[in-house]
């Protein structure tokens, strides 16, 4: 009989319906409910997704299954069988109910992974807190991946995204030189960087690691998605990127946002709305690389971070 190993699969969650955004932003605010203003404008960004309002769900349930599938197929041979739970940061089924239906199930190890390749003590360690204090108070062991960063596997289908994007662009009359690409992530508040967190140096080192292997000759960083709070987040933001680059006469822009790793508001608003209508003012033409979603490569990217750590660990 094959040995069963719980796989704790963490991503960040979105609402289930639009009666629902009250609870979940109130989730995000750590408890605080948000305003009648700043929930009307965050309903009011959900809606204007186009495809449907909360792409989020589908795509981490198809993700998770596909790392399944993934799974099995690397350990068809062996006497291991790893199943995957879900466990959200801020929606249903939440950290905590992935790592108590694994005791449920009676699974006594177990193995969690963050679907956000980039460590910070504000994202991928508040995942972690979370699981390791139910996992203990259920006896469960469970060890942890905090970042994939640079995997070969994760920068090979990346630097592809980025050069399918710029062939697109040479085939509508650019040349290589002439794109700048904007490599992107979700900003944290700037005191992140006074913590030591690692955040932006390993953003840096997954940037620098697709712009050789794809011979990007003209890139740089930016920040996204800053959270609407009163303390300084880190920047420059994206759209301010965006304004300066139109003032170098940059007229062909890339949008390579690393730090995701499927559709969602911050792709499908922030990027595909917000910024193209920015792009559409100044005169600039915005492209952005495909999400990873179920790409094949990246459900080998976290197989194989799950079978290692397992390995490591034994
Ligand atoms: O599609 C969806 O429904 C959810 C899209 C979504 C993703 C996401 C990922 C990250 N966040 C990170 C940090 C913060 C911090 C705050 C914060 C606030 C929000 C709000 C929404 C939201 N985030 Fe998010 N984030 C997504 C959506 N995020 C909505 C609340 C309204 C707003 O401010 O826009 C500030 C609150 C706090 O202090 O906690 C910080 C990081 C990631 C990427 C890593 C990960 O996926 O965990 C970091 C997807």
């Amino acid at each position: 009989m094959s040995k069963k190993i719980g796989v704790l699969v963490m991503s960040y969650g979105t609402p289930a319906s639009l009666d629902d955004v009250e609870a979940y932003y109130t989730h995000i605010r750590r408890g605080n409910p948000p305003g009648a203003e700043q929930l009307k404008e965050l309903k009011d960004r959900y809606e204007a997704i186009v495809g449907g309002v909360f792409p989020l769900r589908e795509n981490t349930d198809n993700q998770v299954l596909g790392m399944q599938n993934m799974l099995n197929e690397h350990t068809k041979d062996s006497d291991l069988e790893f199943v995957c739970y879900q466990g959200l940061k801020h929606a249903f089924p939440f950290i905590e109910d992935g790592v108590e239906k694994m005791a449920a199930d009676g699974i006594t190890e177990a193995v969690g992974i963050v679907l956000a390749p980039h460590y910070s003590t504000m994202s991928v360690a508040s995942y972690i807190k979370r699981a390791k204090e139910t996992a203990e108070k259920h006896n469960l062991p469970i060890s942890f991946i905090e970042s994939y960063h640079l995997h070969p596997k994760l920068i090979e289908t990346l630097s592809n995204r980025v050069n399918a994007k710029l062939e697109l662009f040479e085939e509508t009359g650019a040349t290589r030189e002439q794109v700048r690409v904007l490599f992107s992530a979700h900003s944290l508040p700037e005191r992140i960087l006074t913590m030591g967190d690692p955040y932006r140096d390993q953003l840096m080192e997954t940037s620098k690691a697709i712009a050789e292997r794809a011979n990007v000759p003209s890139w740089q960083f930016t920040w996204q998605s800053a959270g609407r709070t009163a303390e300084p987040w880190l920047g420059p933001d994206v759209l301010d990127t965006m304004q300066e680059l139109a003032k170098e006469q940059v007229k062909y822009v890339l949008v390579a946002p690393i730090g995701f790793v499927s559709d969602h508001l911050e792709v499908l608003y922030d990027l595909d709305i917000e910024a193209q209508e920015l792009a559409t003012e100044i005169d600039m033409r915005l492209m952005r690389i495909d999400s990873l979603n179920t790409d094949p490569l990246y459900m080998e990217v976290l197989a194989d971070e799950v079978i290692r750590k397992y390995k490591e660990v034994h």
